[in-house]
């Protein structure tokens, strides 16, 4: 999957395309389209422009270092997110091609915070990214408006060549429906080191 759909822009331009009607922003392949559609009539989720919900709060954010590992990796949201968006939520172990760190991810009982809980303790002094799919959903069934984590927590969109690569961790495939989000981008990417 990974390379076979180009980013047709950059990240600045997909920051002002999120503000523009879904027709406006509609300015991915027709493969994308296509897909799209496909997973649609298959009953599943169809690419969702972002709607008033945004995240609130990153922790930690991107770019953070000397991050105790045993400090949870928490993730707010403005609004309750859809059931089940936590599957669109991933820790990678080094950068976003990176193996995904065995856990949990879970919401609180308002929907509103993701909370990820590992498997086992992260390692120190290791780059970690913690990644967000750009399909994800709020409750309403909008798209989630991630520019305050490029312009507050440090995050990153990712966009299809920083995507390239086998992704690793299980076979999961972060570049379908849920991790693609109407922009064409993978969602956002935060980079921190543990102490
Ligand atoms: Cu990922």
């Amino acid at each position: 999957m990974h390379g076979q759909i180009q980013a047709v822009d950059n990240p600045v331009d997909h920051m002002v395309t999120r503000k523009k009607t879904p027709m406006q922003s509609l300015r991915v392949p027709s493969l994308v389209a296509a897909v799209g559609l496909m997973v649609a009539v298959a009953g599943q989720h169809a690419l969702a422009p972002a709607g008033d919900t945004a995240v609130l709060s990153v922790v930690p954010a991107g770019g953070a270092t000397g991050v105790d590992p045993s400090q949870p990796v928490v993730i707010e949201f403005t609004a309750a997110m859809e059931m089940g968006m936590q599957q669109y939520a991933a820790l990678h172990v080094g950068d976003v091609t990176g193996p995904v760190v065995p856990g949990t991810w879970t919401f609180s009982s308002d929907a509103r915070r993701l909370t990820f809980t590992p498997a086992a303790p992260l390692t120190p002094q290791t780059r970690y990214t913690i990644h967000l799919g750009g399909g994800m959903l709020d409750a309403s069934g909008n798209g989630v408006d991630f520019t305050s984590c490029a312009s507050q927590f440090g995050g990153q969109w990712a966009i299809d060549s920083m995507m390239g690569g086998s992704m690793m961790g299980g076979g999961a495939n972060m570049m379908g429906t849920g991790w693609q989000g109407a922009d064409g981008t993978y969602g956002m990417v935060f980079l921190f080191t543990t102490a």
